[in-house]
């Protein structure tokens, strides 16, 4: 029963286009109409209509401890009966910055935003202004948000949409993003000698999350790290996704790869909007008021997001079990889900790293984006609503990554697997 959900679908479609705030809300690539939410808790979620769900989502990533987690409610109450936004320098902003700088490797110096979009951003325009060099390298199916130059080739949305050329994005602004597959180090090699003295950056997600889950290839990132290094170009880990969830220090950490720059999104809000890049010393001293790369924001180090943030990370820090945590409860269910799909007939993969995991329908590896597109995505579809109308929430897209969090018991685990496993699949494996 969605009666509430259709009723404020059709109302927001008036108001708002598409009816939503971000495109994959809006189920277009799995049918149906998206729910709206009234609530969460713990590892729950519930919609308009008072349906409870198994939450996959997490806000995409940042709810690593649950939705509601106590101590993170309280700090965001107390911090606005001090007002909600000054538009000058904080205490709480040190805190956090030297926070990060102790969690983090390689970060010297961190700068808040208030998205992962404008990390990026920022983070490009800094390894630019840095370097004197106008291109730069991303990977097929990897998003860094929305600002322009990252939207050729880009993942999550992009990708569920199929969305080949975005108008409003100059040709100007696109011909200095160069596109390399994820996991291929030899279409890197020849972009860098073709493209020689020009190239600024490098940036990656060092885990892929808007493709579903793709890990790196042993000695991916090693790769890109050494042709950084011998051509002088700026090494980007966007970590709005893996940062402080794979490691206390993110991927960098996790994976035991150094970046020069890193990019941070909602996870070191908490769930409040927020964002930050950080990185090597003599690189950020670029920005400004130090140097001549202009970045700004008035809600940036906004006070609600920066005790939320806080007092998360320092949850994080102070209680590394979590990560052992996370880790044995996405095996659990990467096993159980492996018993319970291989009774649907059709060929899948399940990618995992660390509490990040997701689900292809394919007979191949996934591990770029073209595997991944490749994949019976109709049948993700079908799997999707099978598991949303027995209250398991999965991103609405096979161009996502699902995230675990420490809320999630093993009873709802084992719920979850037993729903994939008594949904039938019927639809035949067509990877064309
Ligand atoms: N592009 C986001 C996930 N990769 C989805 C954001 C949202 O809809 O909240």
């Amino acid at each position: 029963m969605i009666t509430k959900s259709k009723e404020l679908f059709e109302r927001a479609q008036k108001t708002i286009p598409g009816g939503v705030n971000s495109p994959v809300r809006a189920f277009r690539s799995v049918g149906g109409t998206p729910l709206f939410i009234e609530k969460a808790k713990g590892a729950y979620m519930y919609d308009a209509d008072g349906s409870k769900y198994i939450d996959y989502i997490n806000s995409w990533g940042p709810m690593i401890l649950g939705h509601a987690y106590e101590p993170v409610v309280k700090a965001i109450q107390e911090r606005a009966a001090l007002s909600t936004s000054f538009g000058a320098p904080t205490e709480l902003e040190i805190d956090m910055a030297e926070l990060i700088v102790s969690m983090a490797p390689n970060v010297d110096m961190v700068r808040m935003v208030s998205s992962g979009t404008e990390a990026c951003m920022s983070a490009l325009r800094l390894a630019r202004g840095f370097t004197g060099r106008n291109k730069f390298i991303k990977f097929e199916g990897c998003y860094h948000g929305h600002a322009d130059a990252f939207l050729v080739k880009a993942g999550s949305g992009v990708a569920t949409f199929n969305i080949q050329t975005i108008p409003g994005v100059t040709a100007g602004v696109s011909m200095d993003t160069l596109t390399a597959p994820y996991n291929d180090l030899e279409v890197v090699e020849q972009l860098v000698k073709d493209n020689s003295g020009e190239i600024a950056a490098i940036i990656v997600e060092p885990v892929a999350g808007n493709m579903g889950c793709i890990p790196p290839a042993p000695g991916f990132l090693e790769g890109l790290r050494a042709i950084c290094d011998k051509e002088g170009i700026v090494f980007i880990f966007d970590e709005v996704m893996t940062g402080f969830r794979l490691a206390p220090g993110g991927a960098q950490e996790r994976l035991g790869v150094r970046a020069d720059l890193v990019t941070y999104g909602k996870v070191i809000g908490g769930g409040m909007p927020v964002g930050a890049f950080g990185g090597r010393k003599d690189i950020m001293e670029y920005i400004a008021p130090l140097g001549n790369v202009y970045q700004a924001g008035t809600l940036s180090g906004n006070p609600l997001a920066m005790i939320a943030g806080y007092t998360m990370l320092k949850t994080l820090k102070d209680n590394p079990s979590i990560y052992k945590e996370l880790d044995e409860k996405t095996i659990y269910l990467h096993k159980g889900l492996k018993k319970a799909l291989a009774k649907c007939g059709s060929p899948f993969v399940i990618n995992r790293l660390g509490s990040m995991i997701s689900v292809h329908f394919s007979d191949k590896p996934v591990n770029n984006f073209a595997s991944a597109s490749a994949a019976n995505n109709t049948l993700f579809n079908t799997f999707f609503h099978g598991m949303l109308e027995n209250g398991v929430y999965l991103p609405p897209s096979a161009f996502e990554t699902w995230f675990i969090s420490t809320a999630l018991s093993a009873k709802d685990i084992d719920e979850t697997v037993d729903i994939a496993g008594e949904i039938t699949l019927n639809t035949p494996l067509n990877p064309s």
